[in-house]
């Protein structure tokens, strides 16, 4: 076959170069032939979806023969490799055409090939795209980078989750005010998948349960199902950076197992027929908008049973195709939990082991454990997920009987190791009896695994002082950091080119694939006026690029010089966007008194969705708005000072605006913020820091060096102390002049029309408790974005310090991540091209 990058495995089937070729010609051929065979167009009539369309399946094709050969390493009986499993509730790819150009490296022979076929914008192709937003935020594109890092180290590896036909909403702003539209990404198909009709299997709900002795006189129980739906697998490959390996996303859709009732059809009773198949089908309709979860909602704890049973079928069925006996299951898979949503795994694992392939209890724990590993996300109390016991018997009622088993070994053995302790077997159960009973999930996933991960460094040091503090004394070689990191395919290369380029032309090109050793060569031309000069050319370049998306969505007109001041991520109290409003309140109130003149000019941008349910996240919102309309038509204040909310902030609008920041607010309570990983990209792309020591901060701030951050508020430890001390916000309201103008200019109605009602609940949520601090931390912020001010009006000092924020935070690539999972928790080899 014929490939000209040379880096293809061997093909068992003979591809023409119309299909594998990365060279110009190849892939115009392929354009003119894909629109006329895929699509039944000429070119003089395809529109700009037709082109990206026949676009994108002449990229799929070209990572074939690497998916294919990269499957086969996990199936095939004479590969040893060991593959994970990642096993994730969400997936927030965003767009794939632009990643595949960067990571086949095939960017400018598409471009040519475009050009040849008389289409000469690849970037309105790119644009055509739809978003899949698969994920809420952060974790959901955490799994993502880790996705591409795997297949970049040439790891094999299936993501394992669900199709939903419904992503994230869309975000519209009405009135300063949070609409959620439907978000209805596979409107015009998605070229990217492989439907695999033939991969599907049946998941059993509700129902009960069984005794009964098998043929070798054994006691044993079976399931008794109420219902059985189907999950049908659907592949997209996740082409790794320039390497021989593509892994591949395994989402799974609900289908009615029987899709008429043919009992009902036959007394024609035809629409009762076709309920089941639209009962079954809402299984994997919509993805749960929030971040928390929902307490209570039988429908989510069914997607995650839905999406874990498939998934550790498939890899069941996979280990019997490469013909390997069932015990040795965790020599072959190692299963990643990401976050609870998926822990009934555990349980799940053990019911396919015992109840359905009769294996033995003690050495199917012994496998479900060593297969198992648990990442936390957070530490917040009200996002673990519990489920009420009933709810749980009445859909998975095996499972509760096995979790009983698990919960009754496990607090044996504590009961031998910890004679009389009995608060601490309640603390351990994992089932809370407080209340109405209820099954603690990330309980079940400590217990599970043989591994637990917090996000950063902080993070995991606070579960194991608080959260997860008894797991950690009754077992703490299980617990293990592994601080979150970032691609800098997609996060430097692909949505910052002009950044690429140039750091390319200077150190080399190998920087994209090794970040953690190459980026770090940047740092001596940080003192290179030149170098600075083009550094500066590019970010005003990028900043111009987003002062027009700006433009387009909201109408408003900002400066392209202004300091660029952003803060782009989910809606949450926690994470205080709010504190930078009174910021920003009290700086219109300052720069109504006095002359603006000295004062550095600023754009300040907020982006993020709040989940549906949270009237103080989405209150907040219109509050951004309310203020920025206020700023923004004032005319005095208008000069220095402009604030946007830029709408339905997703993956696609974030390449455009990372690459544009001059300062990232990363300024939750400390203690709150497990990692956070938007703070990685805003550095990597030159941005500088304000903020507090939570999550990876901590260590960002540790990489770029301390006088190249702005680092304000209280630790974690004291936000902990204060609370202990019964904190009395109203009395820093009492003694702090400009935060008492700020707050009475709020509750004045002056930003609402009059309405002294609209932000009250607000104002005194901060005046009588203020749970995440932020009056503690005001006067710390206001006087840290003064030095901000001050350091951004000496250009070069400030080029300087962006240059060393890029240079030094390598280590946050999810390339040196997944080396570490790799290592401590998962115990899995790269496969070397020639393995396979
Ligand atoms: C999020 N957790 C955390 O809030 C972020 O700090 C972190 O960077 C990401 O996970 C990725 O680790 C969640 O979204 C959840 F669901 F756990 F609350």
């Amino acid at each position: 076959i014929a490939s000209d990058s040379g880096a293809s495995a061997p093909s068992p089937i003979a591809l023409t170069n119309v299909r594998t070729g990365l060279g110009a010609d190849a892939i115009a051929t392929a354009l003119i032939e894909n629109l006329y065979c895929l699509l039944g167009k000429l070119p003089q009539h395809a529109t700009r979806n037709d082109w990206y369309m026949c676009l994108a399946y002449t990229v799929r094709d070209r990572m074939m023969e690497r998916y294919v050969a990269t499957l086969a390493s996990i199936t095939e009986t004479n590969t040893a490799a060991k593959a994970v499993a990642y096993l994730s509730a969400e997936f927030l790819t965003g767009p794939h055409l632009g990643n595949s150009l960067v990571n086949l490296g095939i960017w400018q022979a598409v471009e040519e090939a475009l050009s040849r076929v008389g289409q000469d914008d690849l970037s309105s192709l790119l644009d055509q795209e739809e978003e899949p937003g698969l994920g809420n935020g952060g974790l959901g594109r955490l799994a993502a980078c880790y996705m591409d890092s795997l297949a970049t180290l040439n790891v094999p590896a299936i993501g394992y989750g669900i199709r939903y036909e419904f992503g994230i909403f869309d975000q519209a702003i009405r009135d300063g005010w949070q609409v959620e539209l439907t978000d209805k990404w596979l409107r015009f198909g998605n070229p990217w998948e492989i439907v695999r009709s033939e991969i599907t299997f049946d998941v059993k709900l509700g129902g009960r349960t069984e005794p009964y002795y098998d043929e070798a006189g054994r006691y044993r129980m079976r399931w008794l199902s109420e219902k059985v739906v189907k999950g049908v697998a659907y592949d997209t490959p996740v082409p790794g950076y320039r390497v021989p390996t593509t892994n591949l996303l395994r989402l799974w859709k609900a289908e009615a197992a029987e899709s008429f009732d043919f009992e009902a059809f036959n007394v024609g009773d035809y629409y009762r027929a076709v309920d089941e198949k639209i009962a079954s089908e809402t299984i994997s309709k919509v993805l749960y908008p929030n971040d928390e979860p929902e307490a209570g909602k039988q429908l989510r704890l069914a997607q995650q049973y839905f999406f874990v049973s498939c998934s550790l079928q498939d890899m069941i069925r996979l280990l019997i195709m490469r013909g390997k006996p069932l015990d040795e299951f965790h020599s072959y898979w190692a299963a990643q939990l990401n976050d609870t949503h998926p822990s009934i795994a555990v349980a799940e694992l053990m019911r396919l082991l015992v109840d359905e392939h009769a294996m033995e209890w003690d050495q199917a724990w012994a496998i479900t454990q060593q297969t198992c590993g648990y990442t936390n996300h957070t530490l917040l109390a009200e996002a673990l997920e519990r489920w009420p016991l009933p709810l749980f018997a009445r859909l998975l009622p095996r499972h509760l009987e096995i979790i009983y088993e698990i919960n009754r070994r496990f607090l044996n053995d504590i009961r031998l190791r910890y004679p009389g302790d009995d608060q601490l077997l309640q603390r351990l159960s994992l089932i809370d009896e407080a209340g109405g009973k209820h099954m603690r999930m990330a309980h079940l996933a400590s217990v599970g695994s043989h591994a637990i991960n917090g996000v950063a460094a902080l993070h995991t040091e606070l579960l194991k002082q608080t959260l997860l503090s008894d797991f950690h004394r009754v077992a703490p070689e299980k617990f293990f950091n592994v601080t979150n990191g970032v691609t800098p395919r997609r996060w430097i290369a692909l949505s910052n080119p002009n950044l690429s380029a140039l750091i390319t032309r200077k150190i080399g090109d190998r920087w994209l694939a090794d970040l953690e050793h190459e980026l770090e060569h940047l740092e001596p031309l940080a003192i290179d006026g030149d170098f600075q000069k083009e550094w500066q050319a590019i970010k005003a370049d990028n900043k111009r690029v987003l002062a027009g998306l700006i433009k387009e969505r909201t109408g408003i007109i900002i400066e392209p010089h202004s300091l660029f001041d952003i803060q782009v991520k989910r809606l949450h109290e926690y994470k205080r966007q709010h504190l930078n409003v009174l910021y920003l309140v009290t700086l219109f109130n300052k720069l109504r008194r006095v002359s603006s003149a000295a004062e550095i000019p600023r754009t300040v941008i907020f982006g993020g969705k709040a989940a549906p349910g949270y009237r103080m996240a989405k209150l907040i919102i219109k509050l951004i708005n309310s203020v920025a309309a206020a700023i923004n038509q004032d005319p005095v204040v208008s000069q220095v000072l402009k604030v946007v909310f830029l709408p339905d902030f997703n993956v696609k609008t974030s390449h455009h605006v990372y690459p544009a920041a001059d300062l990232s607010e990363q300024i939750s309570t400390a203690g709150k913020e497990a990692s956070g990983t938007g703070n990685m990209k805003f550095a990597m792309n030159g941005a500088l820091t304000i903020g507090t020591l939570d999550g990876a901060n901590v260590e960002i701030r540790d990489a770029v060096g301390h006088e190249n951050f702005f680092l304000f508020g209280l630790t974690a430890a004291e936000v902990e102390r204060l609370k202990a001390e019964a904190y009395t916000p109203r009395s820093i309201y009492d003694s702090n002049a400009e935060l008492r103008e700020a707050i009475d200019l709020i509750s004045s109605g002056f930003f609402s029309n009059g309405d002294r009602g609209l932000f009250q609940s607000l104002v005194e949520s901060l005046i009588t408790r203020d749970d995440y601090m932020l009056l503690a931390d005001y006067q710390a912020y206001v006087e840290c974005q003064q030095r901000v001010s001050q350091a951004y009006s000496d250009q070069n000092a400030w080029t300087r310090m962006s240059i060393l924020n890029c240079a030094r935070v390598g280590r946050f690539s999810s390339d040196r991540s997944i080396r570490e999972y790799c290592r401590d928790i998962w115990n899995v080899r790269p496969i070397v091209p020639d393995e396979r």
